[in-house]
């Protein structure tokens, strides 16, 4: 049988919390690292589909377009017999993963604001991403900002959707569920929902994620998160630690 195919975004949250659990299952793929604005137009006319975002998982019976129905699919697949999504409590894992993206979506338009509007991270995404560029003037910030611009646009209605006060809402639920749930979220046992939170809070702390190389690494921190919630919830950043040194799969590369 073919090998599924996972279009896998370096350094991207929802890339990375969807490579943990699918290393979790033990399901073996082929992995493809997409090439920017050029295999999201091939996949949108392979795949026909209007919108693209990644990952991707293509397999021999259907495509995947969220992390959340990727995370669905490989439960019924699982070559290791670790559940994520344990039964009675599928609704309450989706709530949690809805909270995790619109957390990850506040990092994510935070991360742009500063981009497009501080000219210190601007130059410092040009090193980051295209170090050629940086010899180029004020063309490497232009380039950086028109590709950010850009994906500004493409999730303005998610960005609009999500705020800061949402998040430390959303923080502050964490908070109790992993003390009443004995270090996790849901059930008191490990689920999804731990992948996800637990992936959510590097919009508070960016935590350089194991496998991949982030561009975020080489930006001032303070840039790439959602100012002072760090500070405010500790807790979860050491519950965090302890979810990924309990949990997480191997430091392998991919
Ligand atoms: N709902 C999607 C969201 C994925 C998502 O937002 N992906 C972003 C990661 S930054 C992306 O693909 N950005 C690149 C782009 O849109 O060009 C999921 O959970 O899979």
């Amino acid at each position: 049988m073919t090998r599924p195919t996972f279009h896998y975004v370096p350094g991207s949250p929802w890339s990375f919390k969807t490579m943990w659990l699918l290393k979790l299952h033990l399901i073996s793929l082929n992995v493809k690292e997409p090439i920017p604005i050029l295999t999201e137009q091939l996949l949108r006319f392979r795949l026909k589909r209007h919108r693209i975002s990644f990952p991707v998982l293509e397999t021999a019976t259907g495509n995947y377009f969220e992390s959340f129905d990727m995370a669905q699919w490989a439960e019924g697949r699982s070559s290791s017999g670790v559940r994520l999504f344990p039964e009675g409590y599928a609704r309450e894992i989706a709530e949690w993963n809805d909270k995790s993206d619109a957390m990850l979506a506040c990092g994510r338009k935070t991360l742009i604001k500063n981009i497009l509007e501080q000219d210190e991270v601007a130059r410092a995404a040009v090193a980051a991403l295209v170090p050629p560029l940086k010899y180029l003037g004020p063309i490497g910030p232009w380039f950086v900002r028109a590709i950010f611009g850009q994906i500004n646009r493409k999730y303005a209605a998610v960005h609009a959707a999500t705020n800061i006060d949402l998040c430390r809402k959303t923080l502050a639920e964490l908070d109790a569920a992993v003390r009443q749930g004995n270090g996790y979220v849901v059930g008191g046992q490990f689920t999804y929902a731990d992948i996800t939170m637990a992936t959510a809070l590097s919009s508070i702390d960016f935590l350089q994620l194991p496998w991949t190389r982030s561009f975020l690494t080489g930006l001032p921190k303070q840039s790439t998160v959602i100012p002072g919630l760090a500070e405010q919830f500790p807790q979860l950043l050491a519950w965090r630690t302890a979810i990924l040194e309990k949990h997480f799969p191997s430091k392998k590369p991919l």
